[in-house]
């Protein structure tokens, strides 16, 4: 069961992000981070897959551009066994082109994201630069 969200720019979001989802829940979804992935971009990317397969969705990759290079980044990764994350350049060629992308700690038109597609949804606690109104944004405002 999910607990109550207390939060109420959160919960005014709620049903649109569960709509979403659980209409495109048979696509490919990629949780994308910004380039060279550091702790809170790998634990937002972990945490979305995990909601994303609650609602049911089977197929979620985590991605990134860049590398995953700083000890304590690469610890976590290791730690976390669960936890698949894919580089962009291993798997870019074989997304479908009706694919859904959440943007995690990033947004379009940062210079630290190489991965070039538009999101369905940004969750990002950065300035937001890009300004397309049809991207479901969750966490930006709070
Ligand atoms: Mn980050």
């Amino acid at each position: 069961m999910i607990p109550p969200i207390k939060n109420k720019r959160v919960q005014a979001h709620k049903d649109e992000f569960t709509n979403l989802v659980d209409t495109n829940k048979d696509k490919m979804w990629y949780v994308c981070s910004h380039d060279n992935p550091d702790p809170d971009s790998l634990a937002s990317a972990l945490g979305m897959q995990t909601i994303l397969q609650f609602l049911g969705v089977e197929n979620v990759v985590i991605t990134y551009c860049g590398e995953i290079g700083h000890p304590q980044n690469r610890a976590m990764v290791n730690v976390l066994d669960t936890f698949t994350i894919s580089k962009w350049d291993d798997i870019s060629e074989t997304i479908p082109s009706d694919a859904m992308f959440v943007f995690v700690d990033c947004s379009t038109g940062q210079k630290n994201v190489s991965i070039k597609k538009t999101p369905a949804i940004v969750i990002d606690h950065h300035k937001i630069i890009t300004t397309n109104t049809s991207i479901l944004f969750i966490l930006n405002e709070v």
